[in-house]
């Protein structure tokens, strides 16, 4: 009864979203773009998509030591968001955020190296699913403790300010931890600062297993901006182009030196909270909400886009997939052949 009053609520909320934020006739912000940059979006959806089937697969058999939680289905905010800032920019994630770094340009290999626990990994192994960072494309980490990064992003913000730089920090962070204390303790710390922050809530309609309406106050958690005195946004996760724009306006904001805002995209997760080996879920979700947001596939959606706008053909397409699977394969037997590191490196890389 509960669920079910949270899947129309949902449904009611995405359609109002795509209302709102809808891209032009075609689908693609005319000119706001060029080809090569819609295309590397594609791309880095499809990395993400194709490298966490295949992490899924790899749980599954046990190849994975610490399982993981996938971002199936929330490819077009990652990617939106991610290529809406600079290389140089700092970014933040939390525990489900494989993706995340993929979507700023990481190299796959170290990262599914990253995953197995290998030396070879991006943390040398010792990070895992959770707690990962790439340094290499300006993610500064990932934590399992819901919330803990936003502190960490308002401080890589703070930071760059105090340097004489212009970086902005992108902080990813979910609907459940929009009801954690960090949430209001970092947007009115950013907020009082002035520092560049931009908050990306991952709205997927759930923690763990609880719909957003049976534990939030507010519909659009965009709302709490107003608390802090920062602008405010909601945007449709299914639509690169619209997160991308959204973000694009945020992040020029926090570079101007004019403060923090939060964007919250509305999207969906399409596996299961957790997929670590040997999780069994509840019952949380019926198969009509997850068949709904399955059709609002934000690649396919992105693909026809592409076909109708004659921005690409259906050729590039089919080829780009390809690349990208051979290129995931590559990183699996990367990973596959790499050493575990000795137990002497485990004291290795500690500040004490
Ligand atoms: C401080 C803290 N409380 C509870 C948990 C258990 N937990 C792990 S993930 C999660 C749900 C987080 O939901 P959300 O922020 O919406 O992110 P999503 O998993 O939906 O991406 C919870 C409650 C935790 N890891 N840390
Ligand atoms: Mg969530």
């Amino acid at each position: 009864m509960l669920v079910s009053a949270g899947t129309c609520w949902m449904r009611l909320e995405l359609q109002r979203t795509v209302a709102m934020t809808n891209t032009d006739g075609n689908g693609v912000h005319a000119g706001a773009l060029d080809g090569l940059k819609l295309f590397e979006m594609l791309r880095r959806m499809l990395r993400i998509r194709l490298f966490e089937e295949r992490v899924y697969r790899m749980i599954y058999d046990g190849q994975v030591p610490a399982g993981g939680h996938l971002a199936i289905g929330q490819e077009a905010e990652i990617v939106g968001a991610c290529m809406a800032v600079r290389d140089d920019d700092y970014m933040t994630g939390n525990h489900r955020s494989h993706g995340h770094p993929i979507g700023k340009g990481a190299r796959l290999a170290p990262l599914m190296a990253e995953l197995l626990g290998k030396r070879t990994g991006v943390c040398r192994g010792k990070g895992g699913s959770m707690h990962l960072a790439d340094f290499s494309c300006g993610s500064v980490g990932e934590s399992g403790i819901v919330g803990s990064l936003m502190p960490v992003a308002v401080g890589a913000a703070l930071s760059a300010r105090l340097r004489g730089t212009d970086q902005v920090c992108l902080c990813f962070f979910g609907d459940g931890a929009a009801n954690c204390g960090p949430f209001h303790e970092s947007l009115n710390l950013a907020a009082v600062w002035r520092v560049p922050v931009v908050f990306l809530c991952e709205n997927n309609g759930y923690a763990m297993f609880t719909a957003q309406a049976q534990t939030t106050s507010v519909v659009d958690i965009a709302q709490r901006a107003s608390a802090y005195n920062m602008p405010g946004v909601v945007v449709d996760g299914q639509d690169v182009l619209a997160v991308h724009a959204a973000v694009s306006e945020a992040v020029q904001h926090a570079r101007a030196g004019r403060g923090p805002s939060l964007v919250e995209a509305k999207t969906y997760r399409y596996k299961g909270h957790s997929d670590s080996y040997g999780d069994v879920e509840p019952v949380y979700r019926p198969e009509n909400e997850i068949r709904w947001w399955e059709a609002r596939d934000p690649i396919e959606i992105f693909s026809t886009r592409l076909l109708e706008a004659r921005r690409a053909s259906q050729e590039n397409l089919d080829a780009l997939r390809a690349e990208v699977q051979a290129e995931v394969e590559g990183a699996v037997t990367f990973a596959l052949q790499s050493p575990t590191p000795e137990p002497h490196e485990l004291f290795e890389d500690l500040l004490v």
